[in-house]
């Protein structure tokens, strides 16, 4: 015998394969009918995986979107603390600097703390910021409404020369505020608080 099998090896296969292969089929396909049972539950695998594949998509979406978009500042702007800031690339005179900044859906920056302070000095030497009094000679207003307590103004300013300075610009060297004319072209610094 060329393969080495006997004759009641080959019995037993085919019995083997006789016997395996009805078992294998379900009553049903026995009975030559449909079976809607098993590729049904087939089926609702495959849209229950399919479903909880998209619920991690989203979440993995609203996460990515709640960084970039909430916790993240716009393009071009650069976060402190919980604000947004964005440097000015050329100088206008302040009026004109704190309109750029309202069309930016911020205003000129208030300097709240040392912090602020320290963070904003890094780029442009010499910038305007949101404090003018230009409503009251002598009194000193951030753009929001609130007064200058804790203001950090350089030795001898504010002292209004040069026949009037009503608008405040920070000035790098001096790690502080002087009034300036206001028709002067500064940078500027722009600030938003975070949504
Ligand atoms: C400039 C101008 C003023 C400032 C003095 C300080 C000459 O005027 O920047 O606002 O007060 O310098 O010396
Ligand atoms: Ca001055």
């Amino acid at each position: 015998m060329a393969s080495g099998l006997n004759e009641e090896e080959i019995e037993m296969q085919e019995d083997y394969r006789n016997k395996a292969l009805p078992s294998s089929r379900s009553p049903a396909e026995a009975k030559g009918g449909v079976t809607p049972a098993v590729p049904g539950r087939k089926l609702l695998r495959v849209v229950a995986v399919s479903f909880g594949l998209l619920c991690v998509l989203q979440a993995a979406l609203n996460i990515y979107l709640r960084f970039t978009l909430m916790l993240g500042c716009p393009l071009g702007w650069h976060k402190f603390q919980s604000s947004c800031y964005y440097f000015s690339i050329s100088k206008k005179n302040w009026k004109e600097s704190r309109q750029e900044c309202l069309l930016r859906g911020a205003n000129l920056v208030i300097i709240n703390n040392r912090g602020e302070q320290a963070f904003l000095k890094g780029l442009h030497d010499l910038f305007w910021i949101g404090l003018s009094d230009l409503d009251n000679e002598g009194q000193w207003r951030w753009v929001d409404g609130t007064g200058l307590t804790d203001g950090a103004w350089a030795p001898g300013e504010p002292n209004n020369a040069n026949g009037g300075e009503d608008c405040a610009e920070f000035d790098k060297r001096y790690d502080a505020f002087n009034d300036a004319g206001c028709s002067l072209e500064r940078y500027s610094v722009c600030e938003k608080l975070m949504s």
